[in-house]
């Protein structure tokens, strides 16, 4: 075998992610709810050698040699997992959100259950139980609705709802809901339709991990999440559980729903999750809520409507409802000003959701780039007059500039003495 730098060994390769670092560090605001930057640590231990090895099972219990190290970085991220979310138990290795949502329905209440999930165009997420995705397919889903006024998740609706679904299991934690999810009202509504809580809290993770949300636990019986969102860790899963699901859970993602696990990402997530740790965090955490406040008050300047009025957390919604524009346009006019957000349906939204009448809009990504309420703001007055003026070409070369002024002044990886 031969080693070669990647630049000499397949060009292409290396230019693209030349040019990926390129993009991500100085051409556009990252403002995709969902998405983050992971510090070099993590990218680290992603591109390790742990990719060389096979470990099914769970650590002292592979089904292949050689896995000592392997059971070390595994035992560390679950015991740093558990420690920071008061978890009885965490099952690490589930490849992606979707994944351990699907493991959690599969084996712990099984292909015949009814699960209550919330309306996709609500705030949730496909694999919640959408009619294109499998787990819509392959289990009897039923839906709690927004409650149109509030615009919030109220009890009464998702007690409405559950009566009438009687499910096994329901599921509350979004996609695209700005305000705070109250675990406490949906243990309330799970005992008394006799229903297992699951929470999924991709979103929310990292503002969970600083108690800078309610906490899921004691009220939810399974969390699952991503890794790579608020958290700001490698691109994966996990599932978080009681003491009472723990080998069931460990059953559902191995050897039920997955193979090997990618021991690899599972060391990226043992890092983040030591990161997580930190007292750093929380002033993190705290500043991304900060800073969405702030951007709010930019966008409600200029005279956008959000939904629900404001933000609990890390994103807002803009409802574009009353705007000359939809949530297609406004994405694409804000991508050709360097601002990357994505249109997203808003609660009964009219539109289909290829238009929608929606933006979501994140701050977690800025927040890790340094930026604080002053900028944020400045950056929602922008968003706020790209989106009410879509024509004005005169407009969107001067945000182009600030944005790129903006870029300059918050390094993401240049500043840094590593090299990517
Ligand atoms: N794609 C993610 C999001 O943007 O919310 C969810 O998986």
């Amino acid at each position: 075998m031969k080693h070669r730098d990647l630049e000499e060994a397949d060009p292409e390769v290396y230019e693209a992610l030349k040019n990926e670092i390129e993009r991500q560090e100085s051409e556009s605001l990252e403002m995709i709810a969902s998405e983050n930057f992971v510090p070099k640590q993590i990218l680290e231990a992603q591109g390790s050698v742990l990719t060389n090895k096979y470990a099914e099972g769970y650590p002292g219990k592979r089904y292949y040699a050689g896995c000592e190290y392997h059971d070390k970085v595994e035992n560390l991220a679950r015991e740093r997992a558990c420690e920071i979310f008061g978890a009885d138990h965490a099952n690490v290795q589930p490849h992606s959100g979707s994944t351990a949502n699907l493991a959690v329905y599969g084996k712990i209440v099984g292909k015949d259950a009814k699960i209550l999930g919330p309306v996709l165009s609500h705030g949730g997420h496909l694999s919640h139980g959408h009619s294109v995705n499998m787990s819509g397919d392959f289990f009897d889903f039923g839906t709690y609705p927004i409650n149109r006024e509030t615009e919030r998740f109220e009890k009464e609706d998702v007690m409405k709802a559950a009566k009438e679904h009687n499910p096994d299991l329901i599921v509350c934690g979004y996609s695209a809901y700005p305000r705070e999810v109250d675990f406490e009202m949906f243990r309330e509504v799970a005992d008394e339709v006799d229903a297992i809580l699951m929470a999924d809290i991709a979103h929310i993770s990292g503002l969970v991990a600083a108690d800078e949300h309610m906490q899921p636990f004691p009220h939810c019986d399974i969390v699952t999440t991503t890794t790579h969102k608020s958290i700001r860790g490698a691109r994966g899963g996990m599932i978080l559980c009681k003491e009472e699901y723990a080998d069931e859970v460990d059953q559902a993602v191995f050897p039920y729903s997955q193979g090997g696990p990618l021991m690899h990402q599972i060391a990226g997530k043992a890092v983040c999750f030591k990161e997580a740790l930190r007292p750093e965090f929380k002033d993190y955490a705290r500043q991304i809520k900060d800073n969405t406040k702030s951007l709010a008050e930019g966008l409600r300047s200029e005279g956008l409507e959000l939904v629900s009025g404001g933000t609990d957390n890390h994103l807002v919604l803009v409802d574009l409802r009353e705007e000359d524009t939809t949530g297609k346009e406004a994405e694409s006019v804000l991508e050709a000003c360097n601002i990357v957000v994505n249109k997203n349906t808003v609660p009964y939204d009219p539109e289909s959701p290829r238009v929608t009448s929606g933006v979501r809009i994140g701050t977690p990504a800025l927040t890790t780039r340094g930026m604080e309420e002053e900028e944020l703001r400045e950056i929602g007055e922008m968003i706020g007059r790209v989106v009410k003026r879509v024509e004005d070409e005169e407009l969107h070369e001067e945000v182009r500039g600030r944005v790129s002024e903006l870029l300059d002044e918050f390094p993401l990886y240049s500043d840094s003495e590593v090299e990517l």
